[in-house]
């Protein structure tokens, strides 16, 4: 029987076990360059069998949120290097989420003050976190954003795809694409945030279009077994609506079955929050997403996530239903938690008041276990 603790592939990245650390917002870089700050949190982490960064913006048109870090500036890659390189160092493996917030955004992040984009000018009614001139941090408003016009659409794509460039020579085994949690991709796939009418709103094909195509450029850039991607079937997460999440989510599992990627990473239920959560009137069927896949010919990892403990992860591959097990706020406050899990030992509790930004505090001081004494 297949353990949580075997080796796999994703894709074509070989790695130690099927535990992944989830993609986690921490607000820990400034200038939008990781630091070294970010290289220790990253390094206490590399016994994960595969790590996901935090959303990383392709652009600065892509960033909602202070001090996240991203792929756009020259500094930023040479930043990621020693990240890289020192998760490396330590045997793990690790890919950058690649990331457009869309209307998720406030005019202060944006290039020129502009106002946010969107496939739809419908404003997100949700805060976001900004930094004030004097340093000081602050939750507004997101801006309301303007519709993309149908001619800025390839430049969306192009920013995935030089991203995902960058990310390479940045020293990344691969990225992972943030089509989850209401942020750009995820409002064009739910018709609560699009209501366009040309090819890339209306119909399930057409909403999925931008996700295919980005999805499209980055394996034709990268390679599809570096080429991972998250979603979120009915994740309410920046007040996101789709009330018929079953056939556009079968649709989009279909069409991703015919490529060649390497992982399918799924937050079921709500993110951070209960896994039972629905949009429309019907749970959502996940088993019926992955044999959509499956019966297209996807051959990825199937990378399940939210709440999962030792034993539901243990049994979740166990089963044969994930190859894979991601875990979030767990790794925030155990940097070794892969060796806990097999051995059972406690759990660091995570400390919600440090999660975005700040320093160490919260960030590089969880401890790892105690070396066993001989
Ligand atoms: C928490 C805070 C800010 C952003 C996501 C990137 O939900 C995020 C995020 C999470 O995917």
């Amino acid at each position: 029987m297949t353990s949580l603790f075997d080796p796999t592939t994703i894709g074509d990245i070989a790695v130690q076990n099927r535990v992944a650390m989830a993609p986690l917002t921490r607000n820990r870089s400034p200038q939008a360059v990781p630091n070294d700050l970010n290289v220790v949190y990253y390094e206490q982490r590399a016994s994960a069998g595969l790590i996901i960064t935090e959303g990383t913006p392709v652009t600065q048109q892509g960033q909602g949120y202070a001090d996240v870090p991203g792929l756009y500036l020259p500094q930023a890659i040479e930043g990621w290097k020693k990240v890289t390189e020192a998760v490396h160092q330590r045997g793990g493996k690790i890919v950058a989420q690649i990331w457009h917030v869309g209307r998720v955004s406030h005019t202060s992040l944006q290039p020129n003050g502009d106002a946010p984009v969107a496939p739809s000018a419908l404003p997100a009614n949700g805060k976001t976190y900004v930094v004030n001139p004097d340093g000081s941090g602050a939750f507004v408003e997101t801006s309301a954003p303007r519709a993309l016009e149908l001619s800025e659409i390839p430049g969306i794509v192009e920013d995935f795809r030089k991203g995902a460039r960058a990310a390479i020579a940045a020293g990344f085994d691969g990225v992972e694409i943030h089509g989850a949690n209401g942020y750009l991709i995820d409002q064009f796939l739910k018709r609560g945030a699009n209501q366009r009418s040309d090819a890339y709103g209306g119909s399930i094909e057409n909403r999925a279009r931008l996700l295919l195509e980005i999805v499209d450029a980055v394996a034709a850039e990268i390679g599809g077994g570096r080429t991972g991607l998250r979603l979120s079937p009915v994740t309410p997460a920046n007040n996101i609506v789709e009330e018929e999440p079953q056939p556009l989510f079968d649709y989009v599992a279909g069409e991703l079955g015919k490529r060649h990627l390497a992982f399918i990473h799924v937050i079921e239920g709500a993110t951070g929050g209960p896994r039972d959560f629905k949009q429309g009137n019907e749970a959502f069927d996940y088993h019926a997403m992955k044999s959509a896949y499956r019966a297209a010919g996807g051959t990825g990892a199937w990378m399940v996530n939210n709440g999962y403990d030792a034993e539901s992860a243990k049994a979740a591959v166990e089963s044969g239903y994930a190859d894979v097990v991601a875990f979030g706020r767990t790794f925030i406050a155990n940097p070794d938690l892969v060796e806990r899990l097999e051995t059972g030992a406690p759990l660091n509790k995570p400390e919600v008041e440090t999660f975005y930004g700040g320093g160490a505090k919260g960030y590089t001081d969880y401890p790892s276990l105690e070396a066993v004494p001989a």
